[in-house]
């Protein structure tokens, strides 16, 4: 039996779960994968442990920017009623501390796509920000823009908020700290990615206050949490593959007509994305990704 049919799971995401440990959480990524708003019946194999060992990662990279929930990924801290869940759990869950969560989704957009682009070819803005004239779809915005949202319930969509909403919300001071926590974390991933092939066009962070301090929590800076391009081929003026997911979507829209529950997926299709996380976690880290 698995750990979630074993212990029910005090929340879920789509494909995250989270089990409540008192003053500390235990963060769980499934290999499960969801495309276009379905949670897909297939696992891809590897992609809980990729997409944590990247939030590891970029926890590590950016904590001179901002400090955040993580305390361990070690499976010798596990409490012991998971641990005969412990070869299931390795590599692909994150022990936290329990923090008091804003609840403001805080996304950063340094190029034009999905939302931000439809706002922007209507009326020339994005979330209110008045953008400059004659950018196109996928266009890099030479400063990224904070667009916060307000979290809406599993399954809907979240909604777009102004920055001032954000003040009236949680007040000037929170307010102003989450964005230019947000705008500087990003800034500083996008430019490092840039470097190693694979561009952030966007992303979602989340914050919470543990011991009166402002601190990153939830995944961070993963293919799930934001938009991920390859650099290679990156053409402003078209929709961009993304990196991850192109083949699913592909075969999605060649193959089902969007009624109903998603269909099965072939095993190459399967393969070849897991193999597409496996080469971002390898791109952007430097090291190679061995399986736990
Ligand atoms: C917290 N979530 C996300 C979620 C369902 C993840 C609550 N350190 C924390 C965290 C974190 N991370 C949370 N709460 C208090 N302290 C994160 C949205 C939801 C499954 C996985 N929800």
């Amino acid at each position: 039996m698995s750990l979630a049919e074993t212990i029910r799971p005090d929340a879920q995401g789509k494909v995250r779960d989270l089990y409540d440990l008192g003053d500390e959480l235990l963060f769980v990524a499934s290999d499960r994968i969801s495309a276009f708003d379905y949670v897909l019946p297939d696992v891809i194999p590897h992609k809980g442990q990729v997409l944590t060992q990247l939030s590891l990662f970029w926890f590590e990279l950016l904590a001179p920017v901002v400090s955040n929930h993580l305390l361990s990924a070690d499976v010798a801290d596990l409490p012991k009623r998971f641990a005969p869940f412990a070869e299931e759990l390795a590599g692909r869950f994150m022990l936290v501390r329990k923090a008091g969560m804003f609840a403001v989704e805080c996304i950063v957009r340094g190029y034009l796509a999905g939302s931000g682009l439809k706002e922007y070819q209507r009326q020339g803005t994005v979330c209110g920000i008045q953008l400059p004239a004659g950018l196109v779809e996928g266009s890099r915005l030479e400063q990224p823009i904070y667009t916060p949202s307000t979290k809406a319930e599993l399954g809907e969509h979240d909604e777009n908020v102004s920055f001032a909403a954000t003040e009236q919300l949680l007040g000037a001071a929170d307010a102003a700290e989450l964005r230019d926590k947000s705008l500087a974390v990003y800034s500083q991933a996008r430019d490092y990615a840039a470097e190693r092939g694979i561009v952030i066009a966007d992303t979602k962070f989340e914050f919470g206050r543990v011991d009166g301090q402002i601190i990153l929590a939830d995944e961070v800076l993963t293919p799930d949490s934001s938009r991920f391009w390859p650099a290679d081929g990156y053409q402003p003026g078209r929709s961009q593959p993304s990196f991850d997911k192109q083949f699913v979507r592909d075969w999605l829209t060649a193959n089902w007509d969007f009624t109903g529950q998603p269909p099965r997926l072939p095993a190459d299709i399967i393969a070849a994305t897991s193999a597409k996380y496996i080469q971002a976690y390898e791109q952007l880290t430097g090291k190679t990704f061995t399986p736990a």
